[in-house]
């Protein structure tokens, strides 16, 4: 049985396999069943919609983005940082749904990193041509806490390059229904998104990635 084509079998992920990327990164492939994660983003971006946000430097993101639960990541000319509502509309953002915290303590569980709690979900949406360029996810205050990334729609390549970002990285194919976690060690390395292709003719030719984290 081929578990890719099939994440509707693995749904409490039992089955599926876990590749180690490096010490402490780990994917399971097909972890999850995506359409029920959709909806639920779909409720998010009713509320709290999709938008590009202005680096630092004055550029803007090309993948677009917004949050649920207690925080949400945020960046503008004055830097990264959690908030507690959404700036555009002064609201609080949209809960966690019980769905994707239960699916990232599992995943984190299954990872090797128990007794994950998330109280942000970074949502990132990726037209065809958006990609994210190196970084390091180091806004957090206890970066004891592991980070569960799900992979939904088009396919991607993640970039792993690890503790710093010179050299070539690790490439890692990433599907619907991927799920990466890393912690410990690996838990401020380098990676990114290399730019997402394929042709953007349909409104359904998208990635989406939640990124799960504990920001307080
Ligand atoms: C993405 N992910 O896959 C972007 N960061 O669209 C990230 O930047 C990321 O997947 C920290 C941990 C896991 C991630
Ligand atoms: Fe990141």
């Amino acid at each position: 049985m081929n578990a890719r084509r099939h994440p509707d079998l693995l749904d409490d992920g039992t089955a599926a396999p876990v590749v180690a990327i490096a010490p402490e990164v780990a994917l399971l492939q097909g972890f999850v069943a995506t359409a029920p994660l959709l909806a639920e983003i779909e409720a998010i971006a009713a509320a709290a919609p999709f938008r590009r946000l202005e680096t630092p430097g004055g550029g803007r993101m090309s993948v677009a983005m917004t949050n649920a639960g207690r925080y949400g990541w945020h960046s503008d000319r004055h830097g990264y940082r959690y908030l507690e509502c959404d700036p555009e509309s002064g609201r609080p953002w949209p809960a966690m749904p019980e769905m994707f915290a239960a699916l990232a303590r599992r995943a984190a569980t299954r990872a090797g990193f128990p007794g994950f709690a998330p109280d942000c979900c970074l949502v990132n949406r990726y037209a065809v041509g958006a990609q994210m360029g190196t970084h390091r996810d180091f806004d957090e205050l206890d970066l004891r806490h592991p980070i569960v990334s799900v992979s939904i729609g088009l396919p991607a390549t993640f970039l792993w390059y690890g503790a710093t970002r010179k050299g070539p990285p690790r490439r890692v194919p990433v599907a619907d229904g991927d799920v990466l976690v890393w912690g410990g060690d690996a838990r401020a390395g380098y990676h990114g998104v290399r730019r997402l292709a394929g042709r953007g003719e349909a409104q359904e030719a998208l990635r989406y990635n939640l990124t799960l984290r504990r920001a307080r």
